[in-house]
């Protein structure tokens, strides 16, 4: 058994029915049983093709591409890396590892070889699945530079593997492997706050019972259609209540490839979408394109937004221009999820970011000084509960947990009397672009390795259509160009997303008392900066 969670935890977990004996191994399995075919999955392949799987072939699939990975050499408790886009390979290559009781790692298409390189040294992964060409970009050779330092089997889900072997289903189906429900199921990806990402340790017990109550919670049945268009690996469209929900409640996953309006609107009216998440940036562009797009979105129910604060103004729009119902999703894959209901009063769907999914998520805020703040007031959010985790991968991390075994969200948060939190900000040194999380260390430690950099502070500036954007403050004794530093970090494999949206170069930076480089100083001097280039 795992020791995931103290004995005494996990034994009122257990005793309060939260955490079951379901396993993700038997996930499909269990699932063909119920819903036979039913539809499952509709998206495109690798190749293209468009796909349509019944429960039953899913579960098929993904039990012959279990055999695949078993003659590729990979064993029950193996780290396997999958890293796909939004195509109908990925489910199935992602049963087949559980089906093993092997033990996926979560990258996002947009990784490179800095990301995948350390998830593989962190997690002592045996293996990496992922595509050929995507999005103009060769993960073959992506995957030819990762070997190098680290000794994976690569399994490419392409006609064309190139020295790799060839992620397709086998001939016979294997059966499913039977892993304690405790034990580590997968691993997920912080979005990095004080270095690169953290490797987020789930079990089966306590991820399954967000999955399953999170698709109570949004009223997920055989009639719900998702349509999935955030990266499907990401911890919000995987489980909140996203593909697992879905899947688990007998609905229909419809894998967008592309989020874009025009892309996802058709596919809301040719596949009648009932359900779909986005992050805010998205969802912002989704208001501003509807009336430029003739499509049918009629069919549409719930439309979720989460992952950065949603902006009150564009919250207000969305029934009206949408035509659906808003649910606002604050979450982090840490664990804890809150979501506004179905039945609440439209304010606090409009102004807050939910509550909590259970009875036993305990939540506190508090003052710096770990003090409870009087309710309404705001203060850090500290959290522990049935699926919340106590450690990071590789052992405790007393900035991130307390004492008591809460983990330390970085959020800054009220906590109304309802229970609703409103997210205020974060304490926490990330930029949140879009969603997409940047962790300020990460991209500073590439920056500073660069000949002519001194030192270098990544910092969020505001942007009305990501919410935040990076600005790398860079002190260089011979100043190199943006474009020669961008060039610099993409060579360095550093994700797109991650590569500083501007930079300034600075002399010296605002330091705080004991010497510290005060971010919030130089956030107060840029923006009166940006202040006066808008003036002029
Ligand atoms: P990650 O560590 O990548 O799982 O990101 C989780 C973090 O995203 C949370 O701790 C919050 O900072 C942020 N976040 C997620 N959902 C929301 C939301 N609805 N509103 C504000 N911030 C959010
Ligand atoms: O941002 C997140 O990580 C997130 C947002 C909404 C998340 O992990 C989730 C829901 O489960």
């Amino acid at each position: 058994m795992g020791d995931y969670y103290p004995a005494d935890f996990a034994a009122r977990y257990r005793a309060a029915g939260y955490w079951t004996d379901e396993t993700f191994a038997r996930f499909l399995p269990d699932a063909a049983a119920r819903f036979g075919d039913a539809e499952a999955l509709v998206g495109t392949d690798h190749a293209g093709e468009r796909v349509r799987l019944s429960y039953r072939d899913l579960d098929a699939a993904a039990a012959r591409t279990a055999t695949t990975l078993r003659e590729a050499g990979i064993v029950a408790g193996d780290r396997v890396i999958v890293q796909f886009p939004n195509i109908t390979d990925y489910v199935t290559a992602l049963f087949g590892v559980f089906r093993l009781g092997a033990v996926p790692v979560f990258a996002l298409p947009a990784h490179r070889r800095s990301e995948i390189s350390h998830f593989a040294e962190v997690s002592g992964a045996k293996a990496y699945l992922t595509v050929g060409v995507h999005a103009r970009f060769d993960h073959r050779q992506l995957a030819r530079e990762v070997v190098r330092q680290h000794p994976l089997t690569v399994l490419v889900a392409d006609p064309d593997p190139q020295e790799f072997t060839a992620l397709a289903p086998g001939r016979e189906p294997t059966g499913p492997a039977d892993p304690d429900p405790e034990d580590l199921a997968f691993l997920q990806l912080s979005g990095g706050t004080t270095g690169m990402s953290k490797l987020i340790p789930r079990t089966h017990a306590d991820y399954l019972y967000s999955v399953r109550e999170s698709a109570a919670i949004c009223g997920l049945g055989p009639d719900t259609r998702m349509l999935v268009v955030l990266p499907a690996a990401h911890n919000f469209p995987m489980s909140s209540p996203g593909i697992l929900g879905v899947l688990h409640a007998g609905g229909t996953v419809v894998l967008g490839p592309d989020p874009s309006p025009s892309a996802a609107f058709a596919l809301i009216e040719s596949e009648q979408i009932t359900a779909t998440a986005l992050v805010p940036p998205l969802a912002m562009l989704w208001l501003r394109s509807r009336p430029l797009i003739d499509a049918d979105l009629s069919s549409l129910q719930v439309l979720q937004v989460g992952g950065a604060k949603f902006p009150e103004e564009a919250a207000r729009r969305v029934r009206d221009e949408l035509g659906c119902s808003l649910q606002q999703v604050f979450g982090m894959a840490e664990g804890l999820v809150n979501y506004t209901r179905a039945d609440d009063p439209e304010e606090l769907v409009l102004t807050s970011q939910g509550r909590p999914i259970s009875p036993d998520d305990e939540v506190r805020v508090v003052d710096d000084g770990g003090a409870p703040v009087p309710e309404g007031e705001p203060g850090h959010l500290l959290t522990r509960g049935p699926y919340t985790i106590r450690g990071y991968l590789g052992g405790v991390d007393a900035e991130s947990f307390d004492t008591e075994g809460f983990y330390r969200t970085g959020d800054i948060v009220r906590r109304l009397p309802t229970g609703h939190l409103v997210v205020e900000g974060r304490a926490k040194d990330q930029i949140n672009r879009g969603g997409e999380k940047i962790a300020a260390e990460e991209v500073e430690n590439h920056l500073v390795a660069h000949p002519d950099v001194v030192d270098a502070a990544l910092i969020a500036v505001p942007d009305s259509l990501l919410g935040e954007r990076s600005c790398a403050v860079v002190l260089a004794t011979d100043p190199p160009t943006a474009a020669g530093l961008r060039e610099f970090l993409t060579a360095r494999g550093v994700a797109a997303y991650k590569v500083p949206d501007r930079f300034e170069f600075v002399a010296e930076y605002p330091t705080t008392g004991v010497g510290k480089i005060s971010r919030r100083e130089l956030r107060r001097r840029l923006g009166d900066a940006l202040a006066i280039a808008d003036e002029s």
